[in-house]
């Protein structure tokens, strides 16, 4: 079913040890393939019902990953007294290309469609990259360049691991099948709302979604990138797994950036508090927006703060004290600096704050519409 790249013509110089490791790796390569092979000839993917039951009667639960970084130690959130935490920017030592989006982080999502052929170009990498598929057919065209064809299972997620040959450093591209989508107005019983099928300024950002990524109750902590998972993103709107929602790769891979941006200035975080991630048209009318055509909605924007204490608000990171629109206006400078619209188009997008109301604390709304806007 995988096809790989061919591995170097070294056997005869191989180390033992390395040797052994490529084995090791190799039967765990043939393992992981004939698993989901397993999996795909099943035709199951009865994850989210099984466990919803479980998941609702566990309200107000908070996910693991929503709690402070600074797992160890007393409590704060002042500037003055981070201790000497490094920030762990996971990235490798190469970088991939896919779909207009350029990345290192090691773990860096994509969202296909199903049986979609997804190009994948590595660049920079200091030997020859390998690339193994865990499902789906991965295709070499020449060498740092793959064609994947996404397996045609609806709600499916796979790596497709890069590995480059010197160093056995690796990325993998995380990719999400998605559940197609022609506008219905709720999805397994998840409601959705409606789109507007006219585009806002004739941008095509403003297109329907074409699908969905499935989201089962498991699927919650799935990594899509070294600091957030995928349940960050999901719509706070009631209802039972399986959930729905749009996330883009470079929306992910901006709030890396801006985490690393961040620790640059001292303010090491192992995640940002994502206030409100994907929204359902429904859900977003819900809240009062009266736009129809807020980029929530089309997977490319977050509200975010800093909440490494998890109380909730956007932490004392400007160090006066206490948590203010100050401190959100740190992270607006972070990202206003760093993605001015005159870099990569595909990170490019909107920018505001938000000062605290009796709803919410300050935050920032940070998207990737594709150009510069601020409000
Ligand atoms: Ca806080
Ligand atoms: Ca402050």
């Amino acid at each position: 079913m995988t096809e790989v790249a061919p591995a170097r013509r070294a056997g005869a110089r191989l180390q033992p040890l390395f040797a052994l490791v490529l084995g090791l790796a190799a039967t765990a390569i043939v393992t992981a393939t004939m698993f989901s092979v397993t999996a795909h000839a099943a035709g199951a993917r009865p994850r989210g019902a099984a466990t919803a039951a479980r998941v609702s009667s566990r309200p107000g639960l908070r996910p693991a990953w929503s709690h402070g970084a600074t797992a160890t130690g007393p409590k704060t959130n002042s500037i003055a007294a981070r201790g000497s935490r490094t920030h762990d920017d996971g990235r490798a030592n190469f970088t991939v290309e896919v779909q207009g989006v350029e990345s290192s982080y090691r773990t860096t999502p994509v969202f296909v469609m199903p049986g979609e052929h997804l190009s994948i170009r590595v660049t920079g990498a200091p030997a020859k990259v390998q690339a193994v598929a865990e499902t789906g057919r991965l295709h070499i065209d020449e060498p740092g360049v793959w064609t994947w064809t996404a397996p045609t299972t609806p709600g499916a997620h796979a790596c497709i691991r890069l590995t480059e040959q010197k160093r056995l450093d690796s990325i993998c591209v995380k990719a999400f099948v998605l559940r197609p989508y022609h506008g219905e107005e709720s999805l397994d019983g998840f409601r959705i709302g409606h789109y507007r099928r006219d585009l806002h300024e004739d941008d095509p950002a403003y297109a329907l979604p074409e699908g969905f990524v499935l989201v089962s109750a498991e699927d919650v902590d799935e990594s899509v990138s070294p600091h957030f998972k995928l349940g960050q993103f999901l719509c706070k709107q009631d209802g039972t797994y399986p959930k729905f929602l749009v996330l883009k790769t470079a929306l992910v891979v901006k709030l890396e950036m801006l985490l690393e941006k961040l620790a640059r200035d001292g303010v090491i975080a192992d995640t940002l508090h994502v206030m409100s991630g994907y929204r359902t048209p429904f859900y977003n009318a819900a809240i009062g927006n009266e736009t129809s055509y807020s980029r929530h909605s089309y997977g490319d924007a977050a509200d975010v703060y800093v909440d490494r204490d998890a109380d909730g608000i956007m932490d004392d990171i400007d160090g006066d004290g206490r948590s203010s629109t100050k401190d959100a206006r740190v992270l607006y400078r972070l990202v206003d600096s760093t993605f001015d619209g005159s870099g990569p188009g595909r990170l490019a997008g909107g920018l505001a704050i938000y000062a605290p109301n009796r709803a919410h604390g300050p935050f920032v709304h940070v998207d990737t519409r594709g150009h510069r806007a601020r409000w």
